[in-house]
């Protein structure tokens, strides 16, 4: 938090113009998006862009040949988060017309700028279909702390413990940003 409040200012003591470049040019740039042109500097420190991506590799138990593996990655749609509010992630994936695999969690903001991830599970649908209501799995997982321009990632396995059925199984790994 110290090198954040020099930054801040620092910024002030030089005219308009040049704090705007030099805060492009100290934050990350999804921070520059996320922040409005008029924005004070007060103000700025109360939203945050959170981005996202996720990897996953699912397998699909089949009783006959062999089992499906589907490995996708995507990234998530930037988030908005503001002091006061919450924003609710969820994020999926299929595979093998059976499964589904859902990646779930909250984002808050402190007023200093530093993001919380809470709230976090993986969960394991396996059914009839890939929009099954089937939940045969589910890992919660620890919470995460973003300092401003901070990635971090976690890790998350799941399976088919409802069936006990092993090959119906998720590797899931979750990068956040802020
Ligand atoms: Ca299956
Ligand atoms: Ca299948
Ligand atoms: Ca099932």
């Amino acid at each position: 938090m110290k090198a954040l409040f020099a930054r801040r200012k620092s910024a002030r003591s030089v005219p308009a113009s040049r704090s705007l470049l030099r805060r492009a040019l100290v934050l990350p740039a999804a921070a520059v998006v996320a922040v409005p042109a008029l924005a004070t500097e007060a103000q700025a420190g109360h939203q945050r862009t959170v981005n996202g991506s996720v990897a996953m590799r699912i397998m699909d138990h089949e009783t006959f040949g062999a089992n499906a593996v589907c490995n996708r990655s995507f990234d998530l749609k930037p988030a908005v988060v503001t002091v006061g509010g919450h924003v609710r992630v969820k994020a999926w994936a299929k595979c093998g017309g059976e499964i589904r695999v859902e990646v779930h969690y909250k984002l808050t903001l402190d007023p200093n700028g530093v993001v919380r991830v809470t709230e976090g599970i993986v969960k394991f649908f396996e059914g009839d279909s890939e929009n099954t209501g089937d939940l045969d799995g589910a890992s919660a997982f620890a919470h995460m702390i973003l300092f401003p321009g901070l990635s971090l990632s976690t890790n998350v396995h799941v399976q088919n413990w409802n069936e006990g059925q092993p090959d119906d199984k998720a590797d899931v790994r979750l990068t956040v940003r802020n």
